[in-house]
Order: structure tokens, then C-alpha cells, then sequence
């Protein structure tokens, strides 16, 4: 039976400021950084547009609205299975059909800050995760689990965020079995703070994309673009992370929150 006690204790808590309600979205606009594939493999996801309706003018004397020209995989944002064609198949893989109840779960906030700022090319892997664990406690089935690099911190200029050199993009990201040690794990899904779940270098992996490639094809989900997770604790947050209910979509832009008990 659910423990109302406690769902009462946290409605006083966040009422009281106790629970901070942390804001992990960038601001999606024309300016957002987005991915660049190589053209020879992919055809890229369009500029940001946020087009004027009417602003209390002759359009609309009394109102202000906007239409948006925008990819499902802009900015802070969330990947469902179907994105990748190793989830293609799960019915409940798309943005309106994952059940809800997954949007919201206890997150585990990996700092590799250091780490990244040493190496752009920074790997986290699964022995490094173990040791995690071994400082913080067990990742648990259900839950999140984000890398923490700062790397928004470089998002006001996408050459910055995408940090690419003639030999491509370079930014930190997950080994393939660091995520598939994850998915045996049970989490839900996992997040960065780069422009994809993948690492820059990805795409010339063993396993091209193993973010995109592992996670999807166990029905799990990917975070991208997070801001903030420097504001987390290692453990104790609740992520909320819930895509807009695009028909038969493959991503949304989030406004990603999360619940922080106050230090
Ligand atoms: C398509 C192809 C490769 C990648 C991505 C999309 C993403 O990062 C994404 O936004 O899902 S790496
Ligand atoms: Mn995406």
C-alpha cells in the first residue's frame, strides 16, 4: 500500500523549499547546439525556428503565441527505444505508448567532471561504475543513472558543445559495457549532459553508438543535453524526465527536474 504519510511529507517539503525542485534543461531556442552527423551517413536535424503568431498585436489583439519549427532530438531531451532500430520493435518503445510511471524515478549522479576536464575523450566504465557503487551504494533496478562532466557549462557555443576537430567530436560518454552493466543492472535509462548519450568518438566504436545501441534495444531510455547535474547529490533525487506524447515519436525536448532535499 502506498505510504500517503510520506507523499504528504514531501508535498510540506517542497511546499517549505525542504525539496528543491532543480531545473536540468538548457533553453531551447535557434542558439541550442545540435548534432552534426557525417554527411555521408546521415542527413542532419533542422535549426531550431520559434516563428511569431501574434503578440497582442493585429494578428491577435490580445494574446501572444508562438509556432516552433523543431526535431524531436533537440536540446535537453529524451530518447525513446524507437529512435534506434535495435528498439524499433517494442510496442510500448514510443513517446505515447512508454507508461508514465517510468518518467519518474531515483537518480544516480556519476561525477566524472574531473575526469572529462582532463580527457574531452573521457570513457566511464563498468569497473568505474563498480567503484561507484562500492562510495555510494548499489544502483538500484528502475532508476536513472546520469554522468555528471559539466559539459553544459560549454553549451552557450555549439563549436564548444560539440568540440569537433578534423578527426570529428570529442566528449565524454559510456564504453558499451559500461552500459550494458547498466541495463543488467535494470535501470531505467541513462543521461549525459553532451549533445547525445553516446560519447563524441562513438560512431567508430565496436559497437557504433552503444548508448543509443544497448540501452534501446532493452527498451530503455536516453537523457541528453542535462544541465546542472553538478546541483545532485550522488544519490537521494528523483528525476523527472517525460517527453512530450508525440505520435509515434522517437524523442521529445524535456523540461528535465529534479526533487533535491535541501543540505
Ligand atoms: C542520431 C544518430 C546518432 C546520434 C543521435 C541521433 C543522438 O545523439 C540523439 O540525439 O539521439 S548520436
Ligand atoms: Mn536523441
Amino acid at each position: 500500500m502506498a505510504d500517503t504519510q510520506a507523499l504528504a511529507g514531501l508535498a510540506n517539503m517542497l511546499l517549505s523549499g525542504a525539496v528543491e525542485v532543480v531545473d536540468l534543461s538548457a533553453v531551447l531556442g535557434p542558439n541550442t547546439p545540435l548534432l552534426k552527423l557525417p554527411p555521408e551517413l546521415a542527413v542532419d536535424t533542422p535549426k531550431i525556428e520559434i516563428h511569431k503568431i501574434s503578440a497582442y498585436d493585429e494578428n491577435g489583439p490580445w494574446w501572444a503565441w508562438n509556432w516552433l519549427k523543431v526535431g524531436e532530438h533537440s536540446g535537453t531531451h529524451f530518447d525513446a527505444p524507437h529512435h534506434w532500430i535495435t528498439g524499433r520493435d517494442y510496442p510500448d518503445g514510443a513517446t505515447d505508448t512508454i507508461v508514465p510511471q517510468n518518467f519518474v524515478a531515483p537518480v544516480n549522479v556519476i561525477d566524472c567532471s574531473a575526469e572529462a576536464a582532463a580527457d574531452n575523450d573521457f570513457l566511464l566504465t563498468a569497473d568505474a561504475v563498480k567503484a561507484w557503487e562500492a562510495d555510494h551504494g548499489e544502483i538500484q533496478p528502475g532508476e536513472w543513472v546520469v554522468m555528471r562532466t559539466d559539459w553544459y557549462k560549454r553549451n552557450k557555443s555549439e563549436d564548444a558543445f560539440l568540440n569537433a576537430d578534423e578527426t570529428g567530436p570529442h566528449s565524454p560518454g559510456p564504453t558499451a559495457e559500461c552500459i550494458q552493466y547498466l541495463v543488467d543492472k535494470g535501470v531505467v535509462g541513462w543521461g549525459t549532459e553532451c549533445i547525445g548519450t553516446d560519447a563524441g568518438q562513438a560512431g567508430g566504436m565496436e559497437i557504433p553508438f552503444p548508448a543509443h545501441n544497448l540501452m534501446h534495444k532493452n527498451n530503455r531510455y536516453g537523457l541528453a543535453s542535462l544541465c546542472h547535474l553538478d546541483k545532485l547529490p550522488p544519490k537521494g533525487a528523483i528525476l523527472i524526465a517525460a517527453p512530450l506524447k508525440i505520435e509515434n515519436g522517437t524523442g521529445s525536448p524535456i523540461r528535465a527536474l529534479a526533487l533535491v532535499p535541501k543540505q
